[in-house]
């Protein structure tokens, strides 16, 4: 059957654009990125081909995880400017066809917000029950459950003599989803931002916020303090369902706008209600890819497994009729160090032009995380001194030998969340312009030679690349609204799949290895769309040859 594109929702038929804003461009010469920093590269945005920009928390926050921590809803963080700095943004994108969605954190607040803080004065407090407050058991936490960041998830509260959870750090107390004073209050917030002009929320850890209601323990294994990971008692409850619904009712019913959650532990059991008839969320991130290279936890690395990628792709192709298709995100390592090769900058190049075909000429909606444009690497850390990410300074005050030190050290080279948080690599100026100042976290040496300056000129650029690739996926009906379907080719050295809508046919031919591939004789006949390497030969795909035909 044949599907246009004028069936489709707006956010089916466009591709987005992360923006980590202390990273992205700062304007003032503090060192931050901030928003007027972003509106003078909406051009730069416009030309790459986007239609809507997905911008991470710029609420007024003492930023201990990076503005995930959330102190007050409706004010923008020092650092990145002020409201009217952020109505600017957002006429500044609107007036170039390009929708903004706004990051949204109500699993938890930061604990300096007005409600935490007059939470934990006294048990008899009206916004006690905004939070999850519990007596100890035997002088010990409430339960056993583990923490995202700290070995345990709760923290005692001297005060009133009680614990409150959280399952980030120690400044993300959670909120308790039960209370409907609680809900009625992030409603209207909501509703305020609605109101403004936003076009919609990516929710941060959505499918967190209702926990089993006995807060019992956990059942899977220990970490080395005892505690557990324990998600099969507050990830996806039944709840969920419930809160999701009643927010659509009061926030988004009759608006055009649109709701991407985080999908936290969410499998293909569990996804497709979420997303299924548009009455809790309109789109889900799952993280199954980016946990391929994860052993035991992620900083366990092993290997990515391009077999493991094919199953885990044709798996979600099936369970979702649209799926969210990402390379990274703020909280992941490069794609192209990740499962590229880096080995030469032609290689580089050309392995980041094969993954963002392997992955955005897949059935769903893609998002862009900055810099991914660009071909930028992981950042070679110097020292643990160059770390920023509460994340990894948490982790490595696990470590008690310094052998143990050294083996979290190389993890975080490869998987720590703050590779993905150098600054955006603009030119060739100091600090490759991203600031006159001391820029807050390091910029990668190599942005003397990998630049969004140099790209422009480049016909060859990934960054040009990139472009061809956002007018395919967005012109061409058969890459946005096509069939998916994985051909059994390549074994763990190549991947290719087909699209279809009606008699259009495309297809993508991957050699995700460093050895020559045999192209199948069945598709050589086919056309050149778009390719990575200077002279195509018939026969067979040269080491990180992507090949899109129709
Ligand atoms: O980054 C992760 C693993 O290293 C994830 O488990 C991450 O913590 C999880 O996906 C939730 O992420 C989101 O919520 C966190 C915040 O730190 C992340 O930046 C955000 O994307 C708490 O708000």
């Amino acid at each position: 059957m044949t599907q246009t594109m004028q069936q489709l929702p707006w956010w089916k038929k466009c591709v987005f654009y992360q923006i980590y804003p202390r990273s992205f461009q700062d304007s003032d010469g503090d060192g931050i990125g901030d928003l007027r920093g972003i509106l003078q590269r909406l051009d730069y945005l416009k030309a790459l081909g986007i239609g809507a920009v997905w911008l991470c928390p710029v609420y007024d926050s003492p930023n201990t995880d990076g503005g995930y921590d959330i102190r007050d809803y409706e004010k923008i963080m020092a650092d990145f400017g002020t409201m009217a700095d952020f109505d600017a943004l957002l006429a500044g994108l609107h007036v170039r066809g390009i929708r903004l969605v706004m990051d949204l954190v109500v699993n938890h607040t930061s604990d300096e917000h007005a409600w935490f803080v007059e939470s934990r004065k006294s048990r008899s407090s009206p916004y006690r029950d905004y939070y999850l407050w519990r007596d100890g058991k035997a002088g010990k936490e409430p339960n056993n459950w583990a923490s995202f960041f700290t070995p345990s998830a709760w923290s005692y509260d001297a005060p009133t003599k009680q614990w409150y959870l959280h399952l980030f750090s120690q400044k993300q107390p959670d909120l308790n989803w039960e209370n409907p004073a609680l809900r009625e209050s992030v409603y209207g917030m909501i509703n305020r931002w609605l109101d403004k002009g936003v076009d919609g929320f990516r929710m941060d850890v959505i499918t967190l916020i209702a926990k089993n209601p006995a807060l019992a323990d956990g059942c899977g294994r220990p970490n080395e303090n005892g505690y557990v990971m324990a998600d099969e008692q507050f990830a996806l409850q039944p709840a969920l369902h419930a809160y999701l619904r009643e927010m659509r009712q009061k926030c988004f019913a009759g608006r055009d706008c649109m709701c991407v959650g985080e999908g936290t532990f969410a499998n293909e059991k569990t996804a497709p209600a979420l997303v299924r008839d548009g009455q809790e969320l309109d789109l889900l991130f799952q993280f199954d890819l980016m946990d391929i290279d994860g052993g035991r936890d992620k900083w366990d690395v092993v290997p990515f497994d391009l077999r493991r990628w094919k199953a885990i792709v044709a798996k979600w192709q099936k369970t979702l009729d649209w799926n969210t298709l990402f390379l990274s995100n703020h909280d992941q390592p490069r794609p192209v160090s990740r499962f590229g090769c880096t080995e030469n900058e032609t290689l580089r190049i050309r392995s980041a032009k094969l993954l963002a075909c392997m992955m955005h000429l897949m059935r769903g909606t893609s998002f862009l995380y900055q810099g991914e444009e660009l071909g930028m690497t992981n950042m070679p850390f110097a020292a643990e001194g160059a770390l920023r990410d509460i994340e990894s300074l948490e982790l490595l005050k696990t470590a008690h030998t310094p052998a143990q030190r050294e083996a979290l050290w190389q993890a975080i080279l490869k998987k720590g969340r703050d590779n993905a948080r150098t600054p955006m690599q603009w030119n060739a100026e100091p600090n490759a312009g991203f600031t006159t100042g001391t820029p807050w976290i390091d910029v990668n040496p190599n942005s003397r030679t990998i630049h969004a300056a140099a790209e422009s000129e480049d016909p060859d650029s990934v960054l040009n690349f990139y472009r061809k690739l956002i007018k395919l996926k967005t012109e061409m009906p058969v890459f946005c609204c096509g069939t998916f379907r994985l051909l059994d080719w390549g074994g763990g050295q190549g991947l290719a799949f087909c699209r279809e809508n009606g008699t259009d046919k495309a297809c993508v031919f991957c050699n995700v290895s460093s050895a020559p591939l045999p192209m199948p004789e069945l598709y050589r006949h086919l056309s050149l769309l778009l390719g990575n390497v200077p002279d195509p030969q018939k026969d067979r795909l040269l080491p990180w040859e992507v090949r899109v035909l129709q």
